[in-house]
């Protein structure tokens, strides 16, 4: 297969965007990103206006030489190019069912419960305090609780291989270590599966540890999860 041009629309800091670049990284594609910035509202006009309805990134234009192909939504960048590029494999194979199973129950779970419990941007640009949040912050620790036993005894959510599950979670919950989840007193298993996608290559070299440490330092949300 020819060498895809890819082109990758994202916020630095954004924990969706990352998601496509992490996959990019670990496949060991060429792409080119382009930075758009929200405060300028370069994200309400082209070229992304023209590429997808809900003008929100991460935005991926995938052209191997027969037109371009326009992916959106975080989750489906990252199946995607496991799809088009099987090679090294994001997923556990099918001969592997007990494994394979767990990836793909990690990734719906992520999307149909971790996801919209997230209440990041209430804090950071809603500016929400920790009493207006209570009941959700209680929903949120009580999720991550799932989340905690999923990590016990293996290295990553679906084994000890990295899978499209880590680059759908991990990403998310480095949100919470920002409004001062104590994950090592609290979810000791979790503590240990943070360290282990932190010194992940493809997540070090994404750089998205320091661009979005240096948002959270500039947004200084408050600790509302921290005991
Ligand atoms: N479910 C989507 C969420 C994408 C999303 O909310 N992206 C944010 C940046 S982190 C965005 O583009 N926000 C701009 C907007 O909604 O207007 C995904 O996983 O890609």
């Amino acid at each position: 297969m020819a060498s895809p041009s890819i082109t990758l629309y994202g916020v630095p800091p954004s924990q969706n965007a990352v998601r496509t670049e992490i996959a990019l990284l670990e496949k060991g594609l060429a792409y080119e990103k382009v930075a758009l910035d929200f405060a300028k509202g370069e994200h309400r006009g082209p070229p992304l206006s023209e590429l997808t309805p809900r003008m929100q990134v991460p935005t991926m234009v995938y052209d191997r030489g027969d037109g371009p192909i326009v992916v959106y939504e975080s989750v489906a960048t990252i199946r995607f190019l496991d799809d088009l590029h099987p090679e090294p494999p994001l997923m556990p194979p099918v001969s592997d069912p007990r494994r394979r199973a767990r990836a793909t129950m990690r990734i719906e779970e992520f999307q149909a419960k971790l996801d919209p419990v997230n209440v990041f941007g209430s804090v950071v640009f809603g500016r929400k305090g920790r009493n207006e949040l209570a009941p959700r912050l209680e929903a949120l620790v009580a999720e991550l609780a799932y989340w905690e036993r999923y990590a016990e005894g293996q290295r990553f959510l679906a084994g000890n291989d990295f899978t499209l599950a880590d680059i759908a979670v991990f990403p998310l919950l480095m949100h919470f270590e920002a409004l001062g989840f104590d994950y090592a007193g609290r979810t000791p298993a979790l503590a240990a599966y943070m360290s282990a996608c932190k010194e992940r290559p493809s997540i070090q070299r994404s750089g998205w540890l320091d661009a979005f440490a240096a948002f959270v330092q500039a947004m200084a949300p408050e600790k509302v999860l921290a005991e």
